[in-house]
């Protein structure tokens, strides 16, 4: 098999050819034509896989859960996955917070900006303080208020409330296995045949991806650059270090923190992991959604990983949802960077509470794009900075979004692994050597 005919190639030569159009596009002048005639197609992919999503995280769960042949074996799985989600994201908070406090990348900026920033930045973001205000108005378990739906087709409609899905499908599934057998064996049978399904319709989608991927970038470019990139110099070398201050603490954790994972649970090397998953780390990157990727999450885990899907359809769209270690990550970093900008210091009782803030607004944010800067307000409210520096860190949000996306997938697929190796639901891995 040519290399250039593997799916992961293509993707990956769709995000430069990506790149390099947008940069052109800035450079030249045809931004209009980009926007207006490349644009679409990232955005039909995305809408394709959130598409999907919603009904293969429904037949997946319902297999799942009907797959455990005894509620225990569901209950110690959730406990088990929830609390290493929580551990791998309070691990990823600190690691943010330990690179931002060393690198310091808003001190870059020279004081007269920095002074200057902190009176000028009162407009243009209003409506995101007025997010904070309706997120601070919610009680603090609103969350897990909101889990609940009051109607499953409202809840399928909106993608970014996966947790209600999970939900309904854990009820579903729960539901079927307590009546006998012979009575629920012809729904369980549908939904494995839903489910199978489904996965040949992902398929199907991905053979887009290397075009959705050069769509994505492309208009990622363009929206970042704009038409005058010489305006925001100053700025842009601020926000470079801040770029890399994030980088360098991703790259951290999945290498610290997944590796030592491993070691406890599996014994898998981090190379066989990743060599396993990529196409879905990538698409994670292209798409800056975990509910768009948890598709092929979902297909890499079982196919490549070797977990089992009685484990990797509970815990995926579990983790899709509320494991981000690289959105939490980001977000003390983001809190820490826009402070020093804006030329405040915050003290460590300041940073600690941006260590909780921080893992509940990745708990609440929705795994789609731009989610994690939203709930960030959150976390800047709690230790007084003005949510007005969001503005500073727009610009390449997105950018970051996708790397940050990247990592909570990346999160979510090792967790499987830790949590099937515990349930002895482990099996070997496989790698596509004919891989389309
Ligand atoms: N884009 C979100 C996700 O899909 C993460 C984020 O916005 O921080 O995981």
């Amino acid at each position: 098999m040519k290399w250039y005919r593997k799916l992961h190639w293509q993707i990956i030569i769709g995000l430069i050819l990506g790149l390099i159009w947008g940069l052109l596009s800035s450079i030249a002048g045809f931004n209009e034509f980009t926007s207006n005639y490349v644009r679409p197609f990232g955005d039909i992919f995305i809408t394709l896989l959130k598409l999907i999503a919603v009904p293969l995280v429904l037949a997946s769960l319902v297999v799942g859960v009907t797959s455990l042949n005894d509620m225990t074996k569901l209950s110690r799985m959730g406990g088990k996955t929830i609390g290493i989600y929580m551990v791998t994201t309070v691990f990823a908070i600190t690691i943010g917070l330990t690179s931002v406090n060393i690198i310091q990348p808003g001190k870059t900026l020279p004081e007269e900006t920095r002074t200057s920033l902190m009176e000028s930045y009162g407009e243009g973001v209003q409506e995101r303080g007025d997010a904070a205000d309706q997120l601070l108005e919610q009680s603090p378990l609103q969350f897990i208020v909101d889990i609940v739906p009051e109607n499953f087709f409202a809840a399928a409609s909106d993608n970014g409330n996966m947790l209600q899905i999970v939900f309904v499908a854990v009820l579903l599934g729960i539901g079927i296995v307590q009546i006998p057998l012979q009575k629920s064996q012809v729904l369980i049978n549908v939904f494995e045949a839903l489910n199978d399904v489904i996965i040949k319709i992902v398929d199907l989608i991905m053979k887009l991806a290397p075009y959705g991927v050069f769509a994505l970038m492309a208009v990622v470019i363009i929206d970042l650059a704009g038409d005058d990139i010489g305006q925001a110099l100053v700025l842009l070398k601020a926000l470079g270090w801040y770029c890399i201050t994030v980088v360098i603490g991703l790259l951290i954790h999945v290498i610290v923190v997944y590796s030592s994972l491993f070691k406890i649970f599996s014994k898998m090397k981090l190379r066989d992991f990743f060599r396993a998953i990529q196409p879905a780390v990538l698409l994670g990157f292209s798409t800056s959604s975990s509910v768009a990727t948890l598709p092929v999450t979902m297909e890499r885990v079982e196919k490549n990983l070797g977990v089992e899907d009685e484990v990797s359809s509970f815990v995926l769209p579990v983790g899709a949802t509320i494991n981000m270690d690289g959105t939490s990550l980001y977000q003390a970093v983001a809190a820490v960077f826009i402070a020093q900008a804006l030329g405040l210091d915050l003290s460590i009782a300041q940073q600690l509470t941006i260590v909780l803030t921080a893992t509940l607004a990745s708990i609440g944010a929705a795994g789609v794009p731009g989610a994690g800067i939203i709930m960030l307000v959150i976390v800047l409210q709690a230790v007084q900075v003005p949510l007005e520096g969001i503005a500073l860190i727009l610009g390449v949000d997105r950018i970051l979004d996708m790397l940050r996306t990247a990592v909570n997938v990346t999160g979510d697929a090792a967790v499987s692994v830790a949590v099937a190796y515990t349930e002895g639901k482990l099996g070997p891995l496989h790698f596509d050597d004919d891989e389309s």
